[in-house]
């Protein structure tokens, strides 16, 4: 599947980089994240791709319910493990399978991807759950995108360099095809992060809305400097006043190398 695998991937990372848009949101933190104005998913869905973002990440039943906008437009990514906040503290930690590779094929992606928490107290099984969507996914030639978040009860800070630097290390050493992880908070710290990964690439998770737009553009624009692969990014686009120019603004960052506040102009 080395081939497939590659094929794929260059769909996603065109010029080596890329700008995913993060939409599995209605499952991980459910309605809460959607102001009366941004329920409509399919109207997001639309603008980020019109803004011509290479991937949007989705899980299968929204994948099925919006393919007519995507298809054709960008590349798609299939997350394939999830979890709800509607748990129970014991196992927030937790990603399930809910899907399969095969699942992926049938719907035209072009990766999938999964959560390790790593450091998390239900890890082995997350562990054992990325082993299955990884064997299959080399079957098929797929690319396995990892979200390799440090996570776990115990953790003071998720965002440590030495604790995302461990998670991404485990990520390739499982066969990671793409990373995405926290950023670190620096350019020097994050390089860091990327030399770890072995030349697999490596993605900046989004995180909570900044204030500033232009605060969120700059994390991005030193995760590039870094070696960065661009990101992956959900509410910092589709919480935006303007959907569709923060969606450009974020790719001419990733891409054309604009500054964080020329970009935020656009
Ligand atoms: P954001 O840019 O909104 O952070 O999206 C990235 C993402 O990994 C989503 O794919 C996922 O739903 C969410 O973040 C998980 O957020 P949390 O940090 O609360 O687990």
């Amino acid at each position: 599947g080395a081939v497939g695998v590659r094929v794929r991937l260059g769909r996603i990372l065109r010029d080596g980089k890329a700008v995913i848009f993060a939409f599995d949101h209605g499952f991980e933190h459910g309605p809460k994240d959607f102001p009366e104005d941004r329920v409509a998913a399919r109207n997001i869905i639309q603008q980020v791709v019109d803004a011509g973002v290479d991937a949007i990440m989705l899980l299968p039943g929204m994948a099925r319910l919006t393919h007519d906008i995507w298809a054709g437009r960008t590349a798609l990514i299939v997350k394939l493990t999830s979890k709800t906040e509607l748990r129970p503290e014991s196992s927030i930690y937790l990603q399930t399978r809910l899907a399969t590779v095969e699942d992926a094929v049938a719907l035209g992606a072009d990766a999938v991807a999964a959560t390790v928490y790593w450091g998390s107290e239900h890890e082995s099984e997350m562990m054992e759950n990325w082993m299955i969507i990884k064997e299959e996914a080399e079957a098929y030639g797929m690319p396995a995108l990892q979200l390799a978040y440090p996570r776990g009860s115990h953790f003071k800070n998720w965002y440590d360099p030495e604790v995302v630097m461990y998670g991404v290390r485990a990520a390739i050493e499982v066969g990671a095809d793409l990373i995405k992880t926290y950023y670190t908070g620096s350019r020097e710290t994050f390089a860091k992060v990327v030399e770890m990964a072995q030349g697999i690439p490596v993605v900046m998770s989004g995180g909570a809305v900044r204030d500033r737009p232009v605060d969120f553009l700059t994390d991005l624009s030193n995760v590039i400097a870094a070696g960065g692969s661009g990101v992956a990014v959900g509410r910092n686009v589709f919480r935006a006043k303007d959907i569709k120019s923060m969606a450009r603004a974020v790719m001419a960052v990733v891409h054309e190398g604009l500054s964080p506040e020329e970009a935020a102009k656009r």
